[in-house]
């Protein structure tokens, strides 16, 4: 029997994902602790940046949800203290993240999970992740242009 066959590492395709550890997370000093969970998952860190995001980059991160009742506070809150962007790499990154990264709103949130066991809150849910490779070319830009 082929034993390779059982690896997906070995078939899946390598992609690149976008996370924003957000500003909740970083005051609460999370940073070293969730970028600990992509590391022990043997995703690769590819860029990592800390950085205060301008409100009109925001706007631009978060224009698919411009004009919903959540926009401005969404926006406000992003712009309140320093986010840590990162890339990781992996196979299937996009998908394995979301999953670790849990629900968007906390307390639906699975244990285990990183919103699932650092936050409490729906707006300030501790991290983003892109959902999409579309998603990942189009956010990415915004922070590593
Ligand atoms: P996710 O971050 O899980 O992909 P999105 O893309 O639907 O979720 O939402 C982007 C961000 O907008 C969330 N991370 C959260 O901060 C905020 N958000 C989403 N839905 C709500 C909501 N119903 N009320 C308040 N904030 C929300």
């Amino acid at each position: 029997m082929d034993h390779f066959a059982q690896d997906p590492r070995r078939y899946a395709q390598t992609e690149r994902t976008l996370i924003v550890i957000k500003p909740d997370a970083v005051r609460r000093g999370l940073v070293g602790k969730i970028i600990q969970r992509f590391e022990d998952r043997s995703l690769k860190l590819i860029a990592l940046e800390l950085r205060t995001l301008e409100k009109e980059r925001l706007e631009d991160l978060y224009s698919p949800h411009r004009g919903k009742p959540f926009f401005n506070d969404l926006v406000e809150f992003m712009s309140s203290g320093p986010v840590a962007a990162a890339i990781l790499e992996g196979p299937e990154v996009i998908k394995i993240t979301r999953l670790m990264i849990g629900n968007t709103k906390s307390p639906e949130a699975a244990p285990g999970t990183i919103r699932g066991d650092f936050g409490l809150g729906i707006t300030e849910n501790i991290i983003h992740a892109s959902d999409t490779l579309e998603s990942f070319e189009r956010e990415s830009k915004i922070f590593f242009p």
